[in-house]
């Protein structure tokens, strides 16, 4: 299990994503998650486990496991699905199925932001491909993600959003609404674009 550099430096998403709080997030918050991961998992079986069947049977550890092992990887999943100067529309293959799915890209956004923004607390907005390919929205709290076989909906994540207040609160203090509006501008669509094609390949 791997502490994977931040793909591009902490300022990088400025001005939506501000530079302090990518250097918290990643270098205090993140990395937290990662030492409590590895600690919980050391001299076990699990440290040669893959993490999608440690999802897979999540119920059956710990909580200790559950939220470690998801602050790990869902942050490593976030900073990939960011970048500078991001943002716009997606294309491609992902970009027909969010408009068969959800009838367009902007109706798309509002299910997204909403699930972002009715996240009682702490927790993460995502968009996954079902077993049967098709695309949902959907949240999860604390650090869950939809690969756990305790998510209320569960599929393969090809893009996430952090909404817990770490992640915007030295900009955006209780304003969440705003935070969730600026991700769109930093949104990958070339990394969710892949996301997608391996899943449903
Ligand atoms: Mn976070």
């Amino acid at each position: 299990f791997e502490f994977s550099p931040l793909p591009y430096s902490y300022d990088a998403l400025e001005p939506h994503i501000d530079k302090l709080t990518m250097e918290i997030h990643y270098s205090k918050h993140h990395k937290t998650y990662y030492d409590n991961f590895l600690n919980i998992i050391k001299g076990s079986e699990l440290e040669s486990a893959d993490i999608e069947s440690i999802f897979k049977t999540i119920s059956k550890h710990p909580a200790g496991l559950r939220n470690n092992s998801g602050g790990y990887f869902n942050h490593t999943f976030f900073w990939n699905n960011m970048k500078a100067s991001g943002g716009g529309l997606p294309t491609g293959k992902v970009a027909d199925a969010i408009s068969k799915t959800f009838g367009s890209f902007d109706e798309f956004k509002k299910q997204f932001a909403e699930a972002g923004k009715t996240r009682f607390g702490s927790g993460w907005a995502w968009l996954s491909v079902d077993d049967n390919g098709n695309l949902f929205v959907s949240s999860t709290a604390n650090q869950d993600n939809p690969l756990m076989d305790v998510a209320d909906k569960k599929g393969t994540p090809i893009l996430a959003m952090d909404v817990w207040e770490h992640a915007y609160y030295l900009k955006y203090q209780n304003k969440r609404a705003d935070y969730i509006d600026a991700f769109f501008n930093v949104i990958n669509w070339e990394e969710v674009t892949k996301r997608y094609e391996a899943v449903v390949k």
